[in-house]
């Protein structure tokens, strides 16, 4: 359960908590077109900054775009709206939850006349996977469900109705013991987790899975600038299953979830059983930039 906040961001408007309600017969609570984001607010040495705030907001947009949601909102608008609740709720650290949805009006499928909503809301959150799965790792199983086809889901988009298809693979890898999925593509290669991009050291090198049928991940890109900062070498190529059993290394990146090390994938020991160098060095680097300890990317950050 999360912890109830002091307000919420909805249509322009900051309500109570408990006022930000919406109708039954909201369309995406039945067939789950609406897009969102996931954003965190850390604590710093000069207050709370929000991380590549306007990076997801611009991600939201896109989604919007390719989903042809008329948000009523500019980037400019938004960026304000999120730093007012933050602000509202009093909190030093958060997680930020905008949602784009389709109202009331037209039931059937073509609703394009029903309004646009906008809500943000912010609560308190833990380390996604558990504080201890953030520094010993993570084990995780090849789930039976597959990502869906690129022509079916277009995943330049963080599209609500998506997530159905994450949550049976979570639901699974838990009913099975494990703490989360990871999910092949429809080809038999690595796609990622259920809320999670998905890296991989092999032979020193540092490897992610191409933009196929993956979330264009934000934590993803800034692993991928440090690497780069670092001179880590790194590609960007698919992977079968079996390379993640042999690598040496292999972590999660995700708002949520941050950098969860993996250290078992359907029973077989990543690397040692426990986080790699390259690894750990990543995680340093994120947790420094996010929380103002690194001048370097100093500009990933939105200060309240
Ligand atoms: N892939 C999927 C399917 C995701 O849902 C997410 C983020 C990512 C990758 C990582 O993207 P980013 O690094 O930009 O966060 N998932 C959301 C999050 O806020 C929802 C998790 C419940 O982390």
């Amino acid at each position: 359960m999360i912890q109830k906040g002091k307000k919420i961001w909805m249509d322009g408007r900051l309500l109570d908590w408990d006022s930000a309600q919406v109708h039954v017969l909201t369309h995406t609570l039945h067939y789950g077109l609406g897009v969102f984001e996931g954003i965190r607010c850390y604590e710093t040495p000069r207050g709370p900054a929000v991380f590549r705030l306007r990076e997801h907001l611009e991600r939201l947009l896109r989604s919007a775009h390719i989903f042809m949601l008329q948000v009523p909102y500019s980037l400019q608008e938004l960026q304000e709206a999120v730093l007012q609740t933050i602000r509202a709720n009093e909190l030093k650290e958060c997680y930020i939850r905008p949602i784009v949805f389709v109202g009331t009006g037209a039931m059937g499928l073509y609703a394009v006349d029903n309004p646009v909503h906008v809500a943000i809301a912010v609560w308190p959150w833990g380390a996604y996977l558990g504080a201890e799965g953030l520094k010993k790792g993570i084990r995780v199983k090849v789930s039976s469900f597959v990502r869906g086809h690129p022509n079916s889901y277009m995943f330049r988009a963080k599209v609500c109705g998506y997530y159905v298809n994450s949550q049976l693979a979570k639901r699974e890898a838990i009913a099975c013991g494990f703490d989360e999925a990871l999910l092949l593509d429809a080809d038999g290669f690595v796609s990622e987790g259920s809320g999670e991009n998905i890296f991989m050291v092999r032979q020193g090198v540092l490897r992610s899975t191409p933009l196929t049928t993956i979330l264009e991940g934000i934590t993803r890109d800034s692993v991928i600038t440090f690497a780069r900062d670092e001179g880590i070498p790194f590609e960007e190529a698919r992977f079968s299953r079996d390379e993640l059993y042999i690598a040496e290394e292999a972590f999660f990146t995700g708002t949520a979830a941050e950098i969860p090390p993996i250290r078992e994938l359907d029973g077989r020991a990543i690397g040692q059983g426990c986080p790699g160098p390259i690894t750990r060095r990543l995680q340093e680097l994120f947790f420094q930039t996010v929380r103002g300890q690194n001048e370097r990317y100093g500009h990933w950050l939105t200060y309240l």
